[in-house]
């Protein structure tokens, strides 16, 4: 079985039962003057997992093993959005306001939508999440089960958010999750560093990270 070098101990995985988790790489997430910019946030911090993924995709891509984008973000009218998360925090645009690229975290928005340079090619899936987890009201778990899915290879932003929360899920749920930490990213490099640390902590108590080149190897 391939096996990657990874923390706390080597990963191995099936590739008949493992998929890519491609979290929220959106560009109200990542854009210079999107959501995350107009929060305060150095856009620059997630901009650098923009390389290795597309890599990784590239690779990937030449397997069978599935693939799984995430957007994270609500229907037009907001039903579907707690008013304590509309409510949170003190930001100069809400979601659902007009933002520099259409209504933020809205569904068919262009800031919505998953940056160009990681497009989802046809015959990938795309699921809409209107949670951090990418398990809370999706049909994620459906998903995997008819894929046959055991293992989950995790990427996407942020680290400490909706990365952590679906990791969490996932663990909780029966999946083994390998992190990419060059895949992963936060506005803030503190959470960053302690976000992995606490995936790979007391034996892996989250899963495993490793860098991508590690799980290129196995797969290129
Ligand atoms: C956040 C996310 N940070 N995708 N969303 O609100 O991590």
């Amino acid at each position: 079985m391939p096996t990657v070098d990874a923390r706390p101990s080597p990963f191995e995985f099936d590739l008949d039962t493992t998929a890519l988790l491609v979290i929220d790489m959106q560009r109200d997430f990542l854009l210079p003057g999107g959501f995350g910019e107009s929060l305060g946030n150095d856009v620059a911090r997630l901009r650098r997992t923009i390389a290795p993924l597309q890599a990784l995709l590239k690779a990937w891509r030449t397997t069978s093993m599935p693939i799984i984008h995430t957007r994270e973000g609500h229907k037009p009218d907001l039903s579907d959005c707690p008013p304590a998360k509309l409510k949170r925090g003190a930001p100069s645009k809400r979601i659902g306001d007009a933002g520099a690229f259409g209504r933020i975290l809205i569904q068919g928005e262009y800031g919505h939508d998953i940056i160009d340079e990681l497009q989802p090619l046809n015959g990938e899936i795309v699921i809409d999440k209107p949670g951090k987890g990418a398990f809370y009201a999706t049909e994620l778990s459906e998903t995997l089960a008819k894929l046959g899915a055991k293992q989950l290879v995790v990427t996407g932003v942020t680290t400490e958010v909706c990365v952590h929360t679906t990791v969490r899920e996932a663990n909780d749920r029966g999946y083994e999750c390998l992190v990419l930490a060059d895949c992963v990213g936060s506005y803030f490099p503190e959470f960053q560093q302690i976000g992995l640390e606490m995936i790979a902590a007391q034996g892996g108590i989250f899963g495993w990270v490793a860098e991508s080149p590690a799980l290129l190897k196995e797969i290129a």
